[in-house]
């Protein structure tokens, strides 16, 4: 009997890795485990057996039905990945092609304006010798705050409204400035980075405020850097934005994280100057904010002050691609309205 049993395993074991589908393996099963199966048919000849004998066998062929009901199951799983497989291969589609009708006759997409200027703005900050680095969405309460020296209950805090999550310690970032935090964590000086990003506010919206939008961060930190670098540097980072020389001014702004702090406004592209909703008739747009580096940040970023300083900017994307592509209307770009977004495929 044992010999059979021995016969039926190495039978089993020879057909099982043939099998393709599932229709076949639910049959191949029926043939060895069913009621009239291989197995139970040798289980019924156990009756003529001794009281010993009849223990050794059961055992015996209790182990090989186990070893089949795994060996089914793991052959099934990959009949499973093979058809899986097979038929993503045959639906396959190359999403990466923008600018072709695809397979199946549609449309392709184009990138989103913000994404295309981030894009832009990385290869210009690249060229400059900048690293990219990326940060967060769902921040803690010490990179987005504390480490900014904005300590607990700095009025600062409420400047910028706040989405926390219900413990209380995480939140989604208010601004990209958590990356100056992470890029020192993991630098040491002299260094220069830039890290976009979707940032989170809990705000009133209108024509150049939304409620989740994009900035880009950069830091710069060396030795006897002055505040002249830092505007040099930005005005040349504005004329390469835009391809030409545009008028902006700067005024003082206060940022806990930087001191002297300030904000540059860029003349407002959509009305000349003359006023428009999006600069609320003042001919100018808010751009970005800026300064040199606190020494408490560089502290809490393992920086030593006394040595390195720097600067660092926190730039708005949405509002510049307003002014680059002539958009009217910042609650445009998350309207997800295709009219809107094909218009930037030729550009
Ligand atoms: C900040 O967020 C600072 N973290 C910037 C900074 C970084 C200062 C480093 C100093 C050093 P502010 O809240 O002003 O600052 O935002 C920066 C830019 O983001 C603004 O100039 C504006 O262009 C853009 N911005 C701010 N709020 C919105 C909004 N609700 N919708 C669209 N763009 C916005």
């Amino acid at each position: 009997m044992l010999q059979k049993l021995e016969e039926v395993k190495k039978e089993f074991e020879s057909g099982i890795s043939s099998i393709r589908s599932l229709p076949d393996m639910a049959q191949f099963k029926a043939d060895f485990l069913g009621k009239k199966g291989k197995l139970n048919a040798l289980m019924s000849g156990m009756r003529d057996l001794a009281v010993e004998e009849k223990k050794a066998f059961g055992s015996k062929a209790n182990e090989v039905k186990q070893v089949m009901l795994a060996a089914i199951e793991e052959q099934g799983r990959k009949i499973e990945v093979e058809q899986i497989n097979a038929k993503l291969e045959k639906n396959r589609q190359d999403i990466s092609w923008t600018d072709k009708i695809t397979d199946l006759g549609q449309q392709a997409a184009g990138l989103h304006p913000i994404t295309k200027l981030t894009r832009e703005l990385e290869d210009i900050f690249l060229s400059m010798g900048f690293d990219i680095l990326d940060g967060p969405h769902i921040e803690d309460e010490y990179h987005n705050f504390e480490a900014l020296n904005i300590p607990e209950s700095h009025p600062a805090r409420d400047m910028q409204d706040t989405f926390w999550f219900k413990d209380a310690e995480h939140l989604l970032r208010t601004h990209t400035s958590n990356i100056q935090i992470r890029g020192m964590e993991q630098k040491k000086p002299p260094f220069k980075f830039v890290g976009p990003g979707k940032v989170f506010r809990c705000e009133a919206l209108d024509a150049s405020h939304e409620a989740a939008f994009h900035q880009l961060e950069g830091m710069m930190v060396g030795r006897d850097i002055s505040v002249q670098h830092m505007i040099h540097f930005l005005r040349t980072l504005l004329s390469e934005i835009f391809k030409k020389d545009i008028n902006v001014r700067l005024r003082p702004g206060f940022f806990p994280f930087v001191e002297p702090g300030f904000e540059l406004d860029y003349e407002c592209m959509l009305c000349g100057g003359k006023g428009c909703p999006v600069c609320k008739q003042v001919g100018w747009v808010e751009g970005l904010g800026c300064g040199m580096v606190h020494p408490n940040v560089l502290k809490a970023g393992g920086v030593d002050p006394n040595e390195f300083n720097g600067f660092a900017f926190g730039m708005g994307i949405d509002r510049l691609t307003m002014m680059r592509y002539h958009i009217d209307d910042v609650r445009h770009f998350h309207s997800g309205n295709l009219q809107f977004s094909e218009q930037f495929k030729a550009y």
